[in-house]
């Protein structure tokens, strides 16, 4: 009948899947992290990526229960991959999730079970999230923050650019939007931008990581202008588990 029928559905039957994305440094093309990306595997039309259902789980609220999935999936996986030194798994929360009073314990719950270090997850937040109800928000993550876990802001640079925040919140290192990564090195507004970005991060003394690296020259633009990290096709798409171990066998 409709697609936030199906997402019921879906979580009852166990129909979504994580894929991941490898995060490599900039400076040896090392495994550094794994980003955490859902899917939902449908009975008739095949595998939905997020962009098409996130937002249906974010207005019907079905995003807290199915967040909370991705949260111990993640985990239990990543117990899997203990003896393959994966590096931080990053894990994509909504603004929904933040605003939970049980996500602590949900998150407490899952590094338990699977005897995880704090300091190996990290939760993603967009600058939007960050935005709202700041006080509730500032509290969580204070909290997660204690906990030993790593945050970032993702898609930075998108969101109401107040960057005032940036001093409120306690986070380790921003994601720069692959919206100004595919203009490097050729569009010079996309190259100050992304110039912009990472002066501010070094200000603050905060590690970064460029989205959507698909190119050698954008990853040599990066790595000359000292961005930390990568992510993006010219690596790797987002891939099931076992082809993310072979990804990692062919590498090493
Ligand atoms: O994998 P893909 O590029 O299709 O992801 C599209 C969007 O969906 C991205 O913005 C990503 O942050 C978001 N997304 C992917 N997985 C999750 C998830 O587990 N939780 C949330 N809240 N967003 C996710
Ligand atoms: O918003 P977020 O950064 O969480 O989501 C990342 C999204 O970008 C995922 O849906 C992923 O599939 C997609 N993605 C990852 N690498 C690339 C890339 O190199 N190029 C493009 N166009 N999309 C990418
Ligand atoms: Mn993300
Ligand atoms: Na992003």
């Amino acid at each position: 009948l409709s697609l936030s029928t199906d997402l019921v559905q879906a979580l009852e039957h166990d129909r979504f899947e994580l894929y991941f994305q490898p995060q490599v440094a900039a400076d040896d093309g090392e495994l550094t992290g794994v980003e955490v990306l859902l899917r939902l595997r449908h009975p008739t039309q095949g595998l939905i990526s997020p962009g098409d259902f996130i937002p249906v789980a974010e207005e019907t609220g079905l995003i807290v229960p199915l967040g909370a999935w991705v949260i111990r999936d993640a985990c239990r996986q990543l117990r899997l991959w203990q003896a393959l030194d994966v590096g931080t798994l990053s894990i994509n929360l909504s603004p929904l999730q933040l605003q939970d009073p049980q996500l602590f314990e949900i998150i407490m719950q899952a590094l338990d079970v699977n005897q995880i270090v704090p300091a190996l997850i990290e939760f993603e937040i967009t600058e939007n999230a960050l935005m709202r109800n700041s006080i509730s928000t500032l509290n969580q993550l204070n909290r997660l923050k204690q906990l030993g876990v790593r945050l970032s802001i993702d898609d930075f640079g998108t969101g109401y650019s107040n960057l005032s925040y940036l001093k409120q919140f306690p986070v380790d290192r921003l994601k720069i939007d692959q919206a100004f990564v595919r203009g490097v090195p050729t569009d010079s507004n996309d190259v100050a931008i992304v110039d912009a970005i990472l002066a501010v991060a070094r200000a603050l003394g905060l590690s970064t990581l460029a989205e959507g690296v698909e190119t050698q020259a954008q990853a040599d633009f990066l790595r000359a202008r000292r961005c930390d990290e990568f992510q993006g096709y010219l690596y790797s798409r987002p891939l099931p588990a076992n082809e993310f171990e072979a990804w990692l066998h062919t590498r090493r």
